[in-house]
């Protein structure tokens, strides 16, 4: 078979990594930030010749100049693939074209530098601005950004056109393949269990800074005592580097807590007396407590060149061969993994839906989640730092069946994307390197003996995972990593309906990874697919009463695994429904969450709150919300009394 697509995403796919700047665009006294968020025109090019964009120069015209019809309307940030009625265009698989126009002030030329961002877009994507390529980015979930000050007319009219290509193949993060039906059609396969879903997803934005300007900051907390914390930090600048660098630590108050000038190398320490240190949800009245790390350049006249203000917590995770730490304290994790889905926009942001699942998040009384199975967008990532929801940031490597050097390759830069967009997050507590790969096959052990270096080269701040789901015995890779994670769908992908096998199993295989390993084990996934408003009794597979009782009989591992002291986190999947992949195992998608698609809880929801507000009171002395026990009955001790 000819596959035209291997060619043109060889050509779109090659990837120019992102420089510089790799944290959020934020307005400050010298920066501006307009979004480009809106409605975009849309193109799904006849698939007969894939590459007829990129031979016509689509990008030097409007597309709407371009083409005589076909031209959609299309949200950003979304996914394109539920928009629409068209079923081609869901299952489309290569490119797709996006453009608009944006208008750029007069006054803009004399601002300094302007530069374009994506949040991200799913999987492949070139940029021109104004018919001028100006930058290419591959892998989906992770933000990328160039300078286009020179492509711009000032005062006047411009455009950006973007294509994408969602196509996955042997050597992409995540793998896929793709095959050409009978019809002519294509059709790509994978075996990750979420929907492809494709586009641009997440927010679009300009922005300014100064000629001269705040690169790059990084913090780190390296002592979080009662009474003092000290905080380490390395600011570059661009441009003229013979500017002052004042940098302070502003509580929310506004008072400065400690502050330092430091001329010659934009590094120094921040002692600061009896911090609030950054505490995760539930274990402290005040969570997720955030200073403002303000850095200010100064010329020589004292004016103030570039400012950045940058959100951070103190706080030092650490680690045992047993246990995990925050701020010198065991936790105890107890959460979710999750999906960014929902329907019509898919994986695009959504900030209605962003708060109501932190509003769930809160009332279930979790306190981590993982970002299964890809980076989560920086507004989620923003909101879990300041409520103080941990979480296990987790690289877009998922269900990896072939360890090429090329895909080593394209996964340490996703790693090393993610870390460098996340390095200063409070709430970030650990890396995850992979979902189920396929650590059985003898290749996995040195691909991911690499993978795990190369986190550690770039952060030893945090511990690292692979989320494992092969035999114990089989699986080698986990010797690399610092907390042990393991999948498994006990009474449900295996024993379903057995449920009275559920918790000796569970006991002993989470045994087993901590007598291999010797290293704090958690249990990443379990659950059962559960149909809203399904009721059997007695219980029976895919009702609300076999999810509860299949989480009851996980709860009764927990607990006795909990009192071994090495099992530190239980994670079910899911939070809520999500879509997948057309198969037969999946009606509508998978349905194991506790909430459904539309965010509204199942049985196993109120369930697991009363769980997971136990464990909270037990560990951290939690205040139980008084709703958690709807009322029932009183004693009256008159009656007996009076018999
Ligand atoms: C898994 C995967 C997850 C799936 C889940 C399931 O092991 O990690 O992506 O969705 O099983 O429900 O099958």
């Amino acid at each position: 078979m000819s596959l035209p697509f291997v060619i043109y995403t060889a050509i779109i796919l090659k990837a120019t990594s992102t420089e510089g700047e790799s944290y959020i665009p934020r307005e400050s006294e010298t920066r501006q930030v307009v979004s480009l968020d809106g409605i975009w025109n849309f193109v799904v090019p006849n698939t007969s010749n894939p590459f007829l964009g990129f031979e016509y120069h689509w990008y030097k015209k409007e597309l709407k100049e371009v083409m005589k019809s076909g031209v959609l309307s299309m949200p950003v940030p979304s996914s394109y693939n539920d928009i629409t009625t068209d079923w081609r265009i869901r299952d489309h698989v290569g490119l797709v074209w996006y453009d608009r126009t944006f208008f750029i002030p007069k006054y803009w030329s004399e601002i300094g530098r302007i530069w374009l961002r994506f949040g991200s877009v799913s999987y492949a994507s070139q940029v021109w601005v104004n018919g001028q390529l100006v930058m290419s980015h591959e892998i989906g979930h992770l933000p990328f950004h160039s300078e286009i000050t020179q492509y711009l007319k000032y005062g006047k009219e411009n455009r950006v056109t973007v294509a994408c290509d969602n196509t996955l193949l042997a050597d992409t993060i995540p793998q896929g393949r793709v095959e050409e039906l009978e019809s002519g059609r294509l059709n790509q396969i994978y075996s990750f269990d979420f929907f492809n879903y494709a586009g641009i997803d997440r927010p679009v934005k300009l922005y300014t800074t100064p000629k001269t300007y705040i690169d790059d900051i990084s913090v780190l907390t390296i002592e979080a005592q009662r009474n003092s914390a000290v905080l380490e930090y390395n600011i570059t600048v661009i441009g003229d580097t013979n500017v002052t660098c004042r940098v302070s630590l502003i509580d929310k108050n506004k008072n400065v807590v400690a502050n330092s000038v430091d001329v010659e190398t934009f590094y120094g320490l921040l002692q600061v007396e009896n911090p609030n240190l950054w505490w995760p949800y539930l274990m402290h009245p005040e969570p997720g407590y955030q200073y403002t790390f303000q850095v200010e350049l100064i010329d020589d006249y004292g004016d103030l060149v570039d400012k950045y203000n940058l959100p951070v917590g103190l706080r030092v995770i650490s680690w045992t061969n047993t246990s995990l730490l925050i701020n010198g304290y065991p936790l105890y994790l107890h959460g979710f993994g999750r999906h960014e889905d929902a329907d019509i926009r898919g994986k695009g942001l959504d900030l209605p839906l962003v708060i109501r699942d932190y509003n769930l998040i809160k009332w279930v009384g979790a306190n981590v989640y993982r970002t299964s199975h890809y980076p989560y967008a920086e507004e989620i990532m923003d909101i879990a730092d300041d409520m103080g929801i941990m979480i296990i940031d987790e690289c877009p490597s998922v269900n990896t069946e072939f360890f090429l050097d090329s895909l080593l390759a394209k996964h340490k830069v996703s790693l090393t994307e993610l870390i460098k967009r996340d390095k200063n997050r409070p709430g970030v507590i650990m890396w995850s390197a992979a979902n189920e790969p396929r650590t059985h096959v003898p290749q996995s052990k040195e691909y991911f003996r690499k993978v795990i270096g190369h986190i550690k080269n770039l952060d030893q701040s945090r511990p690292t995972t692979i989320v494992e789901a092969q035999n114990v015995n089989a699986v080698e890779s986990s010797r690399f990593v610092d907390i042990v994670s393991f999948n498994r769908y006990n009474g449900w992908y295996g024993n379903e309906g057995n449920l009275d096998i559920v918790t000796d199993y569970v006991i002993r295989e989470a045994t087993a990874w901590h007598d291999k390993f010797k290293k704090p084990v958690m249990m990443q996934e379990y659950g059962g697919d559960t149909l809203e408003g399904m009721h059997l009794m007695p219980d029976f597979i895919w009702s609300e009463e076999y999810q509860v009782e299949l989480l009851s009989k996980h709860f009764a591992a927990f607990d006795k695994l909990r009192a071994s002291g090495f099992f530190i986190g239980e994670f079910i999947w899911n939070f809520a429904d999500f879509k997948t992949a057309q198969t037969y195992t999946r009606v509508g998608g998978n349905k194991k969450g506790i909430f459904t698609r539309n965010r509204q809880p199942k049985a196993g929801a109120h369930h697991l709150r009363k769980r997971y507000w136990s464990l909270a009171k037990e560990y951290y002395n939690a205040t139980m919300p008084l709703d958690l026990h709807s009322y029932v009955i009183s004693k009256l001790p008159t009656i007996k009394d009076e018999l």
